[in-house]
């Protein structure tokens, strides 16, 4: 790639805070935490030299006073001083010379950047209006001011179309508070309480391995596992079936049917907790109603799992105490994906599981740990105009690019990604490829590296990495609210994504005063009660939960849930005017097994595109030389019953088909996955596929049932030999 690379160099004198020993030696320690979107935000130190005529990064090591990731990070983030100083970092701003797509770049200044991007922006509103600009960004980098606090007040500023971000979580928390009226669950470690703790499609060992030890101190203390999930995965080989610890593998997106069973089997042996449900919940016997068809039975039959597993899966729920039901995000990515969360959110309200410490429903803890940021204060949209400019979903981006979801009439002829990769995460990439291809669209990438997005860029701009900016990350996967200093100048001429956004406002001519707040302004403004000092010298500080452990205390009188009722809504009104069932209800997704039959009898196979590798985190590692390779490369992953009747066998090359496109990769046969089912690994680039097209190249962008979710893993396709 032409114009990538260059010396590591510092532009600018340094003018941030940096904690300094008093001590003679050259080196240094700086507390930081890790900004990637990851449930466990790490905490860090850098070790710095600074006998040299500006501050390098020598090491970086998880903080062994963090109170969850106890000093250990994870190899993807092992390695991160090779990451900032990899010779492939974008240094200096890019001008496209080639195709778009081609990745052929000529370096210019960033006055000569900001005079171009200015004048194209200004010309794009005054041509087409300011909302055929889009902002386009996600959780590349998750802490306060990266994520929540860039591009906001500029684009709201100047009428930009609205981006909704909704390709991780929201669909989770849309469906359970629907279910308990907020996102607020269970926190994590309290889990150490739990004495049956199920991991219902989240693959803990790998996505959220800091919590492993929490699952590990409750099992030595008695507690029991049950994994449920698609795939065998990392987390269900933890299972110890002879210690009473079980695996059970229904067929992507039918979750929910088991769910409708367990109740009927709750229901039906009065192992319900009446005296709670009579308390604190509303639409029992709709409900009840509702699941009296349920038999384990039918659900065996649409999970693909045996009738005496769901019903024994029921008895262990109702009857241990305290239960924990755990997930993260996989099972949103379905059309049935907010109902999934809605329905098994119903599940601890029959079973009383939320009067115990330990017991009830785990899932994010952002609800806790951002009740703490006054976010229109930091993103003010009070600087929109009025009528609201329209609002576009991320999720539906190739859409989006080429006409579709409403644009056709008022298309996107700009477009800015920072924090984002779109053309490797996003849904159907083929068609995000055809709408970044527009001759007429003016894209502005801001980015570490040179990704498959960033080829297809007017402009590329270089960011900061996580070591070379001030931030505060606010986990969602623990309660450690973490301060990050910088350790190091911003490396070559980056910029982090705030001062991004202050340098287009200048070179754009906008004198709001808003938009040239500096970091601490925007920091104090986000968090009006949080002592910044106090923080940063702290290291971390504790977000407020429940004292006794419980998400929702003791639940009415002063603390009803906060749906309509007061109290968990088993039937919702809210969900009818939705024009949603009431109660729990399982429809299957068009794109599956119980769907549509023409699809089905053209594409049998349910393709799941999981995070797998130990070394990825989503597309932000494949490109590295200590993380793909060691990794192998992309592969369809199969079991031996689907590949024999293929003539395929493990190694062979073969072609993942569907209507949407094609991916080349070799054939794994594994015990992994059951008949019907098989997958590929997300995260691989478009340069480490045979035929150029990543695991998102075949995926569906069907939206979910509400939430704005998208259903990436109804997926059907054909494997074929190539
Ligand atoms: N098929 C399939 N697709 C998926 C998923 C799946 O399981 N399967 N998972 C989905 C999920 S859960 C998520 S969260 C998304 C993630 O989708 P993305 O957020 O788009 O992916 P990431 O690789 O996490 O980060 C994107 C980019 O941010 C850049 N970046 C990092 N820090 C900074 C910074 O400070 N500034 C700027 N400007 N850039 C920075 C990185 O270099 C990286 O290229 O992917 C989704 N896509
Ligand atoms: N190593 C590594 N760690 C990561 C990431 C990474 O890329 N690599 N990404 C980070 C991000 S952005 C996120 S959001 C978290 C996500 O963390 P998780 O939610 O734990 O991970 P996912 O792989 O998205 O999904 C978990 C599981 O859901 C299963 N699943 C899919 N469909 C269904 C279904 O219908 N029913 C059931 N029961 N299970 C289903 C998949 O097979 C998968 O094993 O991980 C984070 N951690
Ligand atoms: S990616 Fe996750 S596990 Fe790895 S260091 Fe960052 S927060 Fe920790
Ligand atoms: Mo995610």
């Amino acid at each position: 790639m032409a114009g990538i690379g260059g010396s590591v160099t510092c532009a600018r004198p340094y003018s941030g805070r940096m904690s300094i020993d008093e001590s003679p030696s050259p080196l240094r320690t700086v507390h930081g935490a890790c900004h990637h979107d990851c449930p466990d935000t790490c905490g860090w130190t850098v070790t710095v030299d600074d006998s040299g005529p500006l501050p390098v990064a020598v090491k970086l090591r998880g903080d062994a006073d963090h109170p969850f990731s106890q000093g250990e990070l994870c190899p993807k983030v092992n390695r991160f001083i090779d990451r900032a100083h990899s010779p492939d970092r974008v240094l200096h701003p890019m001008r496209r010379v080639g195709p778009k797509g081609a990745g052929e770049f000529e370096r210019i200044s960033w006055d000569d950047a900001l005079a171009e991007i200015a004048s194209r922006l200004h010309d794009v509103i005054d041509t087409h209006g300011p909302e055929a600009l889009l902002p386009y960004s996600d959780a590349g980098n998750q802490s306060l001011l990266s994520m929540f606090g860039s591009g906001g007040r500029f684009f709201h500023h100047l009428g930009a179309s609205q981006l909704e971000r909704a390709l991780c979580g929201v669909t989770v928390g849309a469906g359970v508070s629907m279910t308990n009226g907020s996102g607020a669950s269970l926190e994590a470690t309290e889990m150490v309480h739990s004495k049956l703790i199920v991991l219902w499609g989240t693959n803990t060992r790998l996505t959220n391995r800091h919590l492993w030890p929490t699952i590990e101190a409750a099992r030595a203390d008695g507690a029991r596992l049950i994994v449920i999930d698609p795939i065998r995965t990392l987390t269900a080989e933890a299972v110890d079936v002879d210690a009473g610890d079980r695996f059970i593998q229904p067929l992507p997106g039918t979750d929910i049917a088991m769910m409708l069973a367990m109740m009927h089997v709750i229901i039906r042996d009065g192992v319900t907790d009446h005296e709670w449900i009579a308390e604190h919940t509303v639409g029992f016997d709709e409900l009840r109603v509702a699941v009296a068809d349920w038999t384990p039975e039918r659900a065996a039959e649409v999970c693909g799992v045996e009738a005496s597993v769901v019903e024994a899966l029921a008895v262990d729920v109702a009857t241990t105490r305290p239960t924990a039901l755990r997930t993260l995000i996989g099972p949103e990515h379905h059309t049935n994906g907010a109902m999934f969360f809605r329905t098994l959110a119903c599940i601890p309200a029959l079973t009383g599981a939320w009067r115990d410490r330990g017991g009830g429903y785990s899932r994010s803890v952002g609800h806790w740990t951002e009740s703490q940021i006054d976010m229109d204060a930091l993103a003010r949209p009070d600087l929109m105009p009025s009528p609201a400019p329209r609002t576009l979903n991320m999720s539906r981006i190739g859409e989006v690019l080429t006409g579709g979801d409403g644009t056709a009439e008022q298309p996107v002829h700009a477009m800015i990604v920072w924090n984002a990769n779109p053309l490797v995460t996003v849904p159907n990439a083929e068609l995000t490829r055809r709408g970044l291809e527009r001759d007429d669209l003016f894209t502005v990438v801001h980015e570490q590296f040179v990704t498959d997005t960033a080829r297809y860029a007017d402009i590329v701009l270089p960011a900061t990495t996580q070591i070379e900016a001030d931030d505060i990350v606010f986990p969602w996967g623990h309660l450690w609210v973490t301060y990050n200093e910088a350790a190091i100048l911003p490396m070559g001429e980056s910029v982090s994504n705030t001062e991004l956004f202050r340098r287009l406002a200048t070179a754009m001519g906008l004198d709001e005063p808003a938009l040239h707040a500096d970091d601490e302004a925007l920091m104090r403004d986000a968090l009006p009660t949080v002592d910044l000092a106090e923080l940063r010298a702290a290291k971390w500080l504790r977000a407020p939960y429940p004292a006794d452990g419980r998400p929702f205390g003791d639940p009415g009188g002063d603390t009803p849930f906060p749906t309509p009722s007061g109290r968990v809504e088993l039937a919702s009104d809210a969900l009818e005017q939705m024009g949603q069932p009431r109660v729990p209800t399982f429809v299957a997704p068009a794109e599956g097994p119980h769907g549509d039959a023409a699809t089905l009898a053209e594409f049998p196979l349910q393709l799941l595109t999981p995070k797998q590798h130990s070394r990825f985190l989503n597309s932000s590692y494949a490109q590295l030389p200590k993380h793909g390779p060691a990794e192998g490369s992309p592969f369809v992953e199969m079991c031996a019953a689907d590949a024999d009747s293929r003539s395929l066998a493990d190694g062979d090359l073969a072609v993942v088909v569907n209507a949407r496109s094609t991916v080349e990769a070799e054939v794994r046969v594994s015990e992994r996955l059951r008949p019907g089912v098989v997958a590929v690994p997300f995260g691989w680039w478009m340069a480490h596929h045979r035929d150029g097209h990543v695991a998102n190249s075949l995926t569906n962008d069907s939206l979910t049932d509400w939430g704005g979710g998208v259903a990436y893993s109804d997926t059907l396709v054909q494997v074929r030999r190539a």
